[in-house]
């Protein structure tokens, strides 16, 4: 938590509507092992990290919902009884999250909020999620719908569908809102059961360095990726009609019944399939402790992510490419959706400061821009300041 946010959230509140509001926060999350695997009713593996979304907020007695984010300076105006996308991006993930708890019957008055927070937005870490999540769990508890976390979480995340146009799986959601200190989650995005599994990383820590660009590709490729998949699953369920997801899919059928006639879709599905495998070995690395075989996988992620589901990038590539070799990282990988964001690494504790200034010279050097590095502490999920 970064009380100097909370302090400032809460003045600029008092400072606009003139009353004391509540203030909730959600965090961003890395992912460990796992991508795009979530919405193919896969496996991940998150963890929230120290770095939140708060939202300070009241209930009105009319319908009108005021809302400030300070990040962008930037008021934004609505209705509670005409919920509807708007122009104005992040008013669009709260607003998205109200359209949704109406849709399941809840009844809410006006409201008003400041939004402020650091985690950075367009880096991967899923700003837009702890958005949305902050948001829901902060409206449960003021007008006490009495909705358990659980299933807060798929509402979150059909906001961001609808009102945001992408198609996410559940896993930035999920992470935000059950993410526990010192662990990461192992989710079931099928059944949605999870298990917490320590993360100890003696003498490492996670270094999070972000290419600080973010392609507008993103959406529409992530959307795109997603069609492709379940495209694969359709071909493979004229052969085996019990097959529901590429969760049941196994390299041999692929192989079999897809690449001949859909090549493109073979790569992607193929991708998907082997790092499903790849995060349940790496939970037996992870209970051993070992961090070297760990980092190995961390790195064969980056290389299906690259070559077979191309949703990397040119500066994701040399951010990873840069660090391969260097003995005191044990792994690197982009992170999350794709095309921009952050790379993900493991990195011996003392070995980093030395890390981040050669890293980010050569970076500038070769992209003509700036890396911005953050150590990500994993940290607990959504929750009240107190
Ligand atoms: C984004 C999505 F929001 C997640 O659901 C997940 O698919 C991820 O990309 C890729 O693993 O963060």
């Amino acid at each position: 938590m970064n009380q100097l946010i909370i302090n400032k959230t809460k003045a600029s509140f008092i400072e606009k509507f003139q009353e004391q509001p509540v203030i909730f926060r959600s965090p961003g999350r890395v992912n460990i092992l796992g991508e795009h695997t979530d919405y193919n009713e896969g496996f991940v593996l998150p963890a929230a990290i120290d770095k939140n979304i708060y939202i300070a907020i009241s209930k009105r007695k009319d319908n009108s919902i005021n809302l400030y984010a300070t990040d962008f300076d930037e008021n934004f105006k609505g209705d509670i009884t005409n919920v509807k996308k708007s122009n104005t991006q992040w008013a669009n993930y709260i607003l998205g999250v109200v359209d949704q708890l109406q849709k399941k019957g809840h009844v809410l008055t006006g409201f008003n909020a400041v939004v402020d927070g650091d985690v950075p937005i367009g880096a991967g870490l899923s700003s837009s999620a702890a958005l949305e999540c902050v948001t829901i769990f902060a409206l449960n508890e003021l007008f006490e719908l009495g909705l358990n976390r659980l299933s807060l979480v798929p509402l979150a995340q059909k906001a961001e569908h609808v009102f945001a146009g992408v198609h996410c799986g559940i896993m930035d959601q999920f992470a935000s809102m059950f993410g526990k200190q010192d662990h990461v989650i192992k989710l079931d995005c099928r059944s949605l059961e999870y298990e917490y599994v320590p993360f100890k990383l003696d003498g490492y820590k996670i270094l999070l360095l972000n290419t600080n660009v973010k392609h507008n590709l993103a959406a529409s490729e992530y959307n795109t990726r997603r069609l492709q998949c379940e495209k694969g699953v359709s071909i493979i369920r004229q052969h085996h009609p019990d097959v529901k997801s590429l969760r049941d899919v196994t390299l041999d059928m692929l192989k079999q019944f897809v690449e001949p006639i859909e090549p493109l879709v073979y790569q992607r599905c193929k991708y998907v399939v082997q790092e499903n495998r790849r995060l349940l070995e790496a939970c037996e690395d992870l209970a051993r402790g070992d961090i070297k075989s760990l980092g190995a996988k961390m790195y064969q992620t980056h290389y299906g992510l690259r070559y077979f589901y191309d949703v990397s990038c040119k500066e994701l590539d040399f951010l990873v490419e840069y660090v391969k070799n260097i003995p005191s990282v044990a792994g690197a990988r982009m992170m999350g959706g794709g095309f921009g964001g952050c790379t993900i690494n493991l990195v011996q504790e003392d070995a980093i400061e030395k890390l981040v200034k050669d890293i980010s010279f050569a970076y500038k050097e070769a992209m003509n821009l700036p890396l911005t590095a953050y150590i990500a502490s994993i940290e607990n999920g959504t929750g009240i300041c107190t």
